[in-house]
């Protein structure tokens, strides 16, 4: 007996698509809500069903079927196996794939992994039962999916995280991805949840509203903040939040074009010596944009990458083609305005679910 899990948005999504692949009839064994997102403020929902293992009994039927024919010699072996394939693939396999090729493209996922997840995914079906494609194709293509996006969780910032020098983290991207409701939403996790001295550091002072946005969220969430202009002032700063356990350094968004003032931005962390740089990368932006933005800031030397904007995304594929140019893995994924909540930690597999619209299967067998 088979149990497979569905988790999605919604109670009624995921019954749908439990029934959708096991029919009205499907026994659930378990229903409830779980906690999600990178602090567990977000709530998903899953159903465990029993999987009646139909499916694999009238296969195993055929199977026997076919070998007792072949050995009363009423089939020779090779017809034995042609009706079998004939059970595996077919119409149904092609609709499947057809379907998901066009899913895969409409997302922006660069032609050559397209292909290679249709690849995958087509291998899997040769061994799947007429009934079984649709399960298994979705299940696969997940899989597939998750394994283009590289990821890599970032450090969790300590209290006294080394002894005498706050860690300290840079957001850097192109403008308006979300820099700054970024850097909030770890701020106030890290101060109100977790209590830590949190410090603000904004390294463009000259900037209108800038440092007034940071001021409002530090003086909300109880974070010192300061503002810097160029890289000896910036040191300065990061000097008096010598006290902090972390320190957040808000840096100016910059178009992907404007190479000079990128460079700026290098220099002035150079002369910070962040522990780790973020790289926001907004999933609202076209596959070339992101491609670009990746290359022209390639010198901040980012050590994780942000996606952004998930929510607003039509073009999920996209953002794997420029993280896997980039080649520096994905730590986190933000998912709406709201400040601390809509943050979570990269997950290939949630994102690979999302890129798909699938309510997901999780895990087929346990
Ligand atoms: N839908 C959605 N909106 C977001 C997300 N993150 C940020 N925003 C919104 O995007 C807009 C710009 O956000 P900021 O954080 O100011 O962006 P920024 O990169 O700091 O902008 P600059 O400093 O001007 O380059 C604001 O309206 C945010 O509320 C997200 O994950 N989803
Ligand atoms: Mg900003």
């Amino acid at each position: 007996m088979t149990r497979v899990r569905y988790i999605a948005d919604s109670m009624t999504e995921a019954i749908t698509a439990a029934r959708r692949h096991h029919g009205m009839g499907v026994r659930i064994v378990h229903a409830g809500a779980r906690r999600t997102g990178a602090f567990g403020r977000a709530l998903s929902f899953e159903v465990v069903i029993e999987a009646a293992t139909r499916t694999s009994q009238a296969r195993r039927a055929a199977r026997e079927a076919m070998a007792r024919a072949v050995m009363v010699g009423r089939l020779a072996a090779d017809e034995a196996n042609a009706s079998l394939a004939a059970m595996t693939t077919g119409p149904a396999c092609a609709a499947v794939m057809a379907r998901l090729g066009a899913r895969l493209r409409a997302q922006s996922l660069p032609t050559s992994l397209v292909d290679h997840v249709l690849g995958q995914v087509g291998a899997e079906l040769q061994s799947a039962a007429a009934d079984e494609i649709e399960l298994m194709a979705q299940a696969a293509a997940v899989n597939a999916v998750a394994a283009l996006l590289p990821v890599a969780a970032a450090h969790t910032p300590r209290r006294a995280d080394v002894a005498g020098r706050p860690w300290i983290i840079a957001i850097a991207g192109p403008t308006g991805v979300g820099k700054t409701t970024t850097l909030a939403k770890l701020a106030a996790e890290w101060r109100v949840a977790r209590g830590l001295r949190v410090g603000l550091l904004a390294a463009d002072s000259f900037r209108v509203g800038a440092v007034e946005q940071l001021r409002t969220y530090g003086s909300i969430i109880g974070a010192e903040v300061r503002a810097a202009n160029g890289a000896t002032s910036a040191r300065e700063a990061l000097a008096a939040l010598a006290g902090c356990d972390v320190v957040l350094v808000d840096t100016p968004g910059r178009g992907h074009r404007d190479v000079g003032r990128i460079g700026e931005i290098a220099s002035v962390l150079t002369a910070l010596r962040p522990d780790e740089t973020y790289l926001v990368l907004p999933g609202s932006a076209s596959a070339r944009t992101l491609e670009e933005s990746s290359d022209a800031f390639a010198p901040i030397g980012a050590t994780h990458v942000v996606l952004s904007k998930l929510d607003e995304s039509e073009g999920l594929g996209a953002l794997i083609g420029a993280v896997r140019r980039g080649g520096t893995p994905t730590s986190w994924f933000t998912t709406g305005q709201e400040v601390p909540d809509d943050i979570e930690h990269a997950d290939a597999h949630a994102f690979a679910r999302r890129l798909l619209a699938e309510p997901s299967v999780v895990e087929t067998k346990f």
